[in-house]
C-alpha cells in the first residue's frame, strides 16, 4: 500500500466578506485581510500552488447542533436579517465579539471548511492540511459567542470525526495565544479528545481572565487529565519558551497518548508583533511546532486558522506551516538560548499537576508549596498596578529580519549501498559529481583503523566524504549507508569532520559498540550514545545514556529522544546529523522511523544514517522516514522503566548547566547560575 501524500488547502475568499461595522477598540484587529493577506502570501510563494485545493462547504445545521445549543443557532440564524442597531444589541451579550449580516454565512463556511479538511485527511485523499477561514471558533461555546469566535469550528470537527469515523483518541493542540476555553468546555469530561492550550494568562489579568485556565485545571471525570492547560504569565515568550513546552510536556504525553488524529487550532497571534499576544516567537518556529506533530497520527494533521493579527507575522508564520506540511526541509532553529524563568514555573507546575495522569511525567517534581495560583494572582494584583493606565502598546513597528528561504536540494536522498541492494522509490544511488581527491584516498590508506586491503572500504568511505560535502552544500537533502562495520565508519567520519566543511555534526549512535573516543573535547562533533552500558562521559561533547534495555524499550528511548536528545540537538544546531545504529541495538523499525522522523527538523533535514550491511531490509521503512513519510504510530505507550526514567533525569539534570532547552525547573540548574 501506497503511503497517502498531498496537503489540502481550504480557502474562500467569501470569508473576507464580513467586517466590524461600528467603532469597537476591543474588535477593530479581527480584519477580513487577515485572511487576503495569508492566502496571498501562500500564492506568491508558490505553495497555495503545490497543494491540493479542497472547495469549503457549510456544515449543516446538524453539524453545528454537535457542539452548540439549538436555542444558540436559532438566534445566530436570525442575524442576518437584523439591522445594524439589532446586531450591535445582540452583540452586546456576548464578551469581544462582533456581528454582521454576513457572519453567519462564514461561520457556517468555517465549520464547513474545517470539516471538508477532516474529511480530506480521514478519507485518505491527503496526508495533511490546513484550512485558511474566518471567523476563527475556539472561544466559542455551547451557547456562546466570544472573542470573535461564532461556531467553535475545531470541537465541531473532533466531535464529527468521532461521530463518522469513530476516532477513539483524537489530540488537540491550541498554540494560539488565547485560551480556547470553547474547546476545553466542550470536551472536558472527554478522555477521547486531549486538549492542549498554552496562552497568555499574566496570573488571570488577560482575556478571557478565567480561573478554569490555570495549570490545576485538568479536566472532569473520565476526562482528568486530558485538558493540559499551560498559562503564560509574561509577555514576551520566545522560540525556547515554546519549543520547551513542546520537548517537556505536550510531545511525551502526546506519545503517550497516541491521537488517531491531530487537529491543531493554529492561531498565530504567539508570533512576534503581535498586538494581542506580545509575544516574541519568530515566524520559523511554526515550522518545527508543526513538524514536531507531523510523526503523530500517521501524518494525519489538520490545522485550522484561529487568531493572528500582526499582518506580516501572521502571512510568514501560515506560510512557514504549509511548507512544512508540504515536507520542505526545516529552517534552522534560531534563538534557542533557554526558555525564560516565568515559562519553567508554568512548564513545572503544569507537569507537576498532571504527573498522577500520565506516566512520562511521573518524576516530574512535586508542586511548590502553597496555592501557586491563587497566591500568584494576589501578589500580582500588587505589582502591576503601574501597568495598568500604561497607554496602548505598540506592536505595529516592531521588526525582526524575514525567515530564511528554505530550499529544497535536488537530491531528496542518495544511497551508498553494495550493488544488489534495491533502491526504494524517491531516492537514487550517490554518484560523487568528482572524483576522489588523491589526497582523501592518501589519508585514508594510511589510517591505520582501516583495512586498507579492501579497495571497498576506501570507495565508500571516500562517498561517504563526498556526500557530506554535499549535504553541507545543500545540493543533497540526506543519505543512507550500508557498510561492513559502522564503528568503523564512524570513528573516520566524525575524524574527518574535524577538518572538513561541516561545521557542526550531532552524531546519535544506537548500539553498545565503545565508540567515545573518536570524540575529542575540541572537535566539531556532539555524540549521544544510546545503549545499555555504562560507559563514562569523559569530555563535555560525549553523552552516554544507558538505558536497561538499551534501545529495546519503546518508552525509555522516546522518553530519550524527547526529553534529552531533541532539547539537546534544537540547542547544538548541528549542520550535519549522523545517525548510527548497531544491527544489535535491539531498535523497534517504528521507534526507529520515529527517531529518524524527528531528527529532520534538526540541520534542515541534512540526515546520513550509517547502518550494518545485513541491515539492507531496514533501508525502505529509513528512507521512507528521511522523506518524510509519517513513522508508524507507537502505540499508546506503557510506562519507561522507573531505572531509565531515573537517569535521563539525572542526565538532564547535570547537563541542563550547559544546555539550557533541558531545563524543566527554575531551579534544576541550582540556584547559582
Ligand atoms: C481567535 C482569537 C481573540 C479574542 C481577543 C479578545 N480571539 N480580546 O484570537
Ligand atoms: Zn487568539
Amino acid at each position: 500500500m501506497n503511503p497517502v501524500t498531498g496537503t489540502a488547502l481550504i480557502y474562500d475568499a467569501e470569508m473576507t466578506n464580513y467586517k466590524l461595522l461600528w467603532v469597537d477598540p476591543a474588535c477593530k484587529i479581527e480584519v477580513p485581510e487577515r485572511l487576503t493577506v495569508s492566502y496571498e502570501a501562500l500564492v506568491k510563494a508558490g505553495l497555495a500552488d503545490r497543494c491540493v485545493s479542497v472547495p469549503v462547504r457549510e456544515a449543516t445545521e446538524a453539524e453545528i447542533l454537535l457542539v452548540h445549543s439549538e436555542e444558540y443557532l436559532e438566534a445566530v440564524k436570525k442575524t442576518p436579517y437584523m439591522t445594524l442597531e439589532d446586531l450591535q444589541e445582540f452583540t452586546l451579550q456576548y464578551g469581544d465579539v462582533y456581528f454582521h449580516p454576513n457572519i453567519y454565512h462564514c461561520a457556517k463556511l468555517a465549520s464547513g471548511a474545517t470539516l471538508q479538511l477532516v474529511d480530506s485527511v480521514m478519507t485518505g485523499k491527503v496526508r495533511n492540511g490546513m484550512a485558511l477561514v474566518r471567523p476563527p471558533g475556539h472561544h466559542s461555546m455551547r451557547s456562546a459567542a466570544s472573542g470573535f469566535c461564532v461556531f467553535n469550528n475545531v470541537s465541531i470537527a473532533a466531535k464529527y470525526a468521532q461521530q463518522k469515523y469513530g476516532v477513539k483518541r483524537v489530540l488537540i493542540v491550541d498554540w494560539d495565544v488565547h485560551h480556547g476555553q470553547g474547546v476545553q468546555y466542550c470536551f472536558e469530561d472527554d478522555p477521547g479528545v486531549l486538549y492542549f492550550s498554552w496562552h497568555r494568562f499574566e496570573h488571570q489579568k488577560f482575556w478571557p481572565n478565567l480561573r478554569e485556565s490555570d495549570f490545576d485545571i485538568v479536566g472532569t471525570a473520565n476526562g482528568a487529565g486530558f485538558t493540559i492547560n499551560v498559562p503564560l504569565n509574561k509577555v514576551g515568550m520566545e522560540n525556547s519558551d515554546y519549543l520547551s513546552v513542546f520537548l517537556h510536556l505536550l510531545l511525551p504525553v502526546a506519545y503517550e497518548f497516541c491521537p488517531e488524529l491531530v487537529l491543531v487550532c493554529a492561531g498565530f497571534d504567539t508570533a512576534i508583533g503581535d498586538p494581542e499576544g506580545e509575544m516574541r516567537a519568530t515566524p520559523d518556529v511554526f515550522a518545527h511546532l508543526t513538524h514536531l506533530l507531523m510523526n503523530l497520527a500517521d501524518g494525519k494533521v489538520c490545522a485550522v486558522l484561529e487568531g493572528g493579527y500582526n499582518l506580516k507575522s501572521l502571512p510568514q508564520s501560515v506560510c512557514e506551516t504549509v511548507q512544512t506540511l508540504l515536507g520542505d526541509p526545516l529552517p534552522r532553529p534560531v534563538n534557542l538560548e533557554g526558555p525564560c524563568k516565568s515559562a519553567l514555573e508554568s512548564l513545572h507546575c503544569v507537569r507537576a499537576a498532571h504527573r498522577k495522569y500520565w506516566s512520562c511525567l511521573n518524576h516530574a517534581g512535586d508542586l511548590p508549596s502553597g496555592e501557586l495560583s491563587t497566591k500568584r494572582s494576589k501578589s500580582a494584583e500588587d505589582g502591576d498596578q503601574a501597568e495598568i493606565n500604561e497607554e496602548e502598546k505598540k506592536t505595529d513597528d516592531i521588526v525582526w529580519p524575514d525567515p530564511p528561504k528554505r530550499v529544497t536540494p535536488n537530491v531528496q536522498t542518495a544511497l551508498v549501498v553494495p550493488d544488489g541492494t534495491v533502491c526504494p522509490e524517491g531516492c537514487q544511488w550517490f554518484c560523487p559529481s568528482e572524483d576522489p581527491d588523491p589526497n582523501l584516498m592518501k589519508q585514508l590508506r594510511e589510517n591505520s583503523a582501516l583495512d586498507t586491503d579492501d579497495t571497498d572500504v576506501l570507495t565508500t568511505l571516500s562517498s561517504l566524504i563526498a556526500l557530506m560535502d554535499q549535504m553541507e552544500k545543500n545540493e543533497i537533502r540526506s543519505g543512507l549507508a550500508l557498510v561492513h562495520d559502522v564503528s568503523i565508519v564512524m570513528n573516520w567520519v566524525v575524524q574527518h569532520a574535524a577538518t572538513s566543511s561541516c561545521k557542526r555534526m550531532l552524531v546519535v549512535f544506537l548500539g553498545d559498540d565503545m565508540v567515545k573516543s573518536c570524540i575529542t573535547q575540541n572537535g566539531n562533533a556532539m555524540l549521544v550514545q544510546i545503549s545499555n552500558k555504562n560507559f563514562d562521559a569523559e569530555t563535555k561533547n560525549y553523552i552516554p545514556v544507558c538505558l536497561k534495555k538499551g534501545c529495546r524499550d519503546t518508552s525509555g528511548l522516546m522518553q530519550a529522544v524527547l526529553t534529552l536528545l531533541l532539547p539537546l540537538g534544537y540547542e547544538y544546531d548541528p549542520s550535519l546529523v549522523l545517525l548510527i545504529r548497531t544491527s544489535d541495538c535491539g531498535v523497534l523499525e517504528s521507534a526507529w522511523q520515529q527517531l529518524t522522523g524527528l531528527l529532520q527538523g534538526l540541520a534542515q533535514g541534512h540526515t546520513l544514517v550509517v547502518m550494518q550491511e545485513s541491515e539492507h531490509p531496514s533501508v525502505a521503512p529509513t528512507v521512507a522516514s528521511l522523506l518524510g513519510t509519517p513513522a508508524p504510530a507507537l502505540g499508546p505507550l506503557s510506562a519507561a522503566l522507573s531505572e531509565d526514567v531515573e537517569t535521563v533525569e539525572k542526565l538532564r539534570h547535570t547537563l541542563c548547566h550547559d544546555w539550557k532547552l533541558l531545563q524543566t525547573t527554575e531551579t534544576q540548574c541550582g540556584g547559582d547560575g
